[in-house]
């Protein structure tokens, strides 16, 4: 229709687009809900149809990398869902706040995603009015500073106040639209287009998504019941007492989050030392431990020092369940997880068994579950969250809901059963394991084989030995080399902690081989060097004695222990006895 003029609200969290909207339409708006989604809205204004779609805000402060993935989309959705494109962007500022050079940023970061050439069709839209005192709307824009003065520039200074409660005879309304007219008629009826492949591809990713999300969904359900099965095994657990840990970077809503669990009132002291608050939940004993937070984006060498000794401290209670608070109204990086991870390597790795994400500002999702917050954010989040079993809960700690509550203790009770079961599963790994080790050293070793082997190399040597004696020709000795592959796996036996010190124990029994042996050589060298006669030195019956000394020696060695025999005098006197 020619005479139909789309708009797209922007703007940031609670600055009044939904009111804006609802105004403009002149439909009552009683409504004071988070605005999650876009939402098209339809009216007439002077005759002229309007297509209008509300968006949800942006954190005023906060840079685009900052904002969630799910939130950045429906910026780029709103332009899509008033097809071909809207004509202008309403970008509503209060007046409320001082306009920084952040407000400006975070504006100028959001705005330029949809688009670099939206400047040229929004308008600004000033509201909460009140805020301004005796200040005309220009003397507001003129005074406010730099900041403000830039965007109002980008925009091509066109601005307007719009005030819901000051607006009584629709003076501000009509000049709205004046205003909107006329951008439209400048720019010649000229719409906003979205790069086509760039829509494809964010209905594909979203698809996607969704996908993920229920599949998700649907998997913690399942494991969940199945827990609860084993849950409902052991009756009456529920009544023992609950340790419960808050972690989490700096303004998660650990405190907001403790109070919830406990329906206790609220402090917004900062944690510097560990705050332990007990109370009743349900007619059970619940310990809430709120730990001082670690930074979001920077290492964990800049934290205070008291953040990892307290943390240390607060796990010396054994907690049950360990809640890393994570807000579900911000984007969630790699570098948050390196963060997270670098905070969290000191309580070890069984930690994660005993976590929890517990996702604060709950209402920023709107009607969106939790798992879209999760696969939309992507990689980071999801390895978080695998990491701790894929254990989640969702907190509105600003609602008197306690199902909420209830939920996450059921939750708790289900990790703790998980937990156990873990447990259990790991000490049968670790039989298993030993016994497969056994198998692998059994089987490694060819017990039988070896000690064929043994037996052959020791003849060897023994033969070699009286083949040397007789031919008195001087040799080396000769190393035992046993077929084993002493690399690779760790073995466990009564004996030997290792592969490495299997093979000690042989060279130490062969060693002692060649030491005899050598000595013995030694011994001719010295018969041959003196020129005596062979004959008086050795001969055949002297070989087989030393052969049955060394062989006795080796059998009294060999079956008691690996102690050593130093001289041909011990190995005398072993024949001895
Ligand atoms: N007095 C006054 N209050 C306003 C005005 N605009 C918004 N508010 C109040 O500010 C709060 C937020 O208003 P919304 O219109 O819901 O703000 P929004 O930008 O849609 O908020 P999100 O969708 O959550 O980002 C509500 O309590 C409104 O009543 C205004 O012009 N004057
Ligand atoms: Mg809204």
């Amino acid at each position: 229709m020619a005479d139909e003029l789309r708009l797209v609200l922007l703007g940031g969290y609670r600055s009044g687009k939904s009111n804006v909207a609802h105004s403009f339409l002149n439909v009552k708006y009683e409504s004071d809900q988070i605005t999650t989604q876009c939402v098209k809205m339809e009216g007439n204004v002077h005759g002229r149809k309007i297509i209008l779609v509300d968006t949800p805000g942006w954190w005023k402060w906060d840079q685009l990398c900052d904002t969630p993935k799910r939130l950045k989309a429906e910026l780029v959705r709103s332009t899509n869902i008033c097809p071909p494109g809207p004509h202008v962007f309403l970008l509503v500022i209060d007046v409320e706040l001082a306009f920084s050079e952040k407000h400006r940023k975070a504006a100028e970061g959001h705005m330029q995603f949809i688009g670099d050439d939206i400047w040229n069709q929004t308008i600004m839209v000033f509201t909460k009015l009140k805020h301004l005192g005796d200040k005309t709307i220009e003397q507001f824009v003129e005074l406010q500073g730099e900041d403000l003065n830039k965007l109002t520039q980008k925009c091509g200074n066109r601005y307007v106040g719009f005030d819901t409660d000051l607006d009584t005879d629709g003076s501000q309304a009509k000049e709205l639209f004046r205003q909107i007219e006329k951008l439209v008629a400048e720019n010649k009826g000229h719409f906003f287009k979205v790069d086509a492949t760039r829509l494809t591809d964010l209905e594909i990713t979203m698809k996607n998504v969704k996908e993920k999300a229920a599949a998700r969904e649907h998997q913690v359900l399942e494991k969940r019941r199945k827990l609860e099965k084993i849950k409902s095994a052991d009756a009456g657990q529920d009544a023992t007492p609950l340790n419960i840990v808050l972690l989490g970077w700096v303004l998660s809503g650990k405190i907001l989050a403790g109070s919830v669990i406990l329906d206790a009132d609220i402090s917004f002291d900062k944690t510097v030392k560990c705050v332990r608050t007990c109370g009743e939940v349900n007619g059970r004993q619940i310990t809430v431990v709120d730990t001082p937070s670690w930074w979001k984006f920077l290492p964990h060498q800049l934290n205070a020092d008291s953040v990892k000794t307290e943390i240390l401290k607060a796990m010396d209670s054994s907690p049950h369940a360990i809640l890393l608070v994570i807000p579900a109204d911000t984007s969630f990086l790699e570098e948050q997880m390196k963060v997270i991870l670098e905070n969290m390597r000191p309580l070890g790795e069984n930690v994660w068994r005993q976590t929890i994400v517990l996702f604060t500002w709950g209402g920023s999702l709107g009607n969106n579950p939790i798992e879209y917050h999760i696969e939309s954010e992507g990689d980071a989040l999801v390895g978080l969250i695998e990491m701790c079993g894929n254990r989640y809960h969702v907190f509105e700690s600003m609602t008197d809901d306690h199902t909420q509550v209830n939920q996450l203790l059921e939750k708790i009770e289900e990790m703790i059963k998980e937990s156990a079961l873990l447990e259990s599963n790991d000490e049968h790994q670790r039989k298993k394991k030993k016994s497969q080790e056994r198998e692998i050293l059994s089987e490694w070793l060819k017990v039988e084989d070896v000690k064929k082997v043994l037996n052959e190399e020791w003849e060897r040597s023994d033969a070699m030995m009286k083949e040397m004696l007789k031919t008195r020709a001087v040799r080396g000795g000769r190393s035992i080399d046993l077929p084993l592959h002493l690399s690779g796996e760790v073995i466990n036996t009564q004996l030997f902690v290792n592969k490495q010190q299997l093979k000690g124990a042989l060279e130490r029994e062969w060693n002692r081989r060649e030491a005899i042996d050598s000595s013995r050589i030694q011994y001719k060298q010295k018969c041959l060097d003196d020129n005596a006669d062979m004959s008086s030195c050795v001969d055949d019956t002297d070989i087989q004695m030393s052969l049955v000394k060394v062989h006795n020696w080796y059998q009294r060695y060999h079956l008691s222990d690996y102690g050593s025999v130093s001289s041909n005098e011990e190995l005398d006197k072993t024949d001895q006895d």
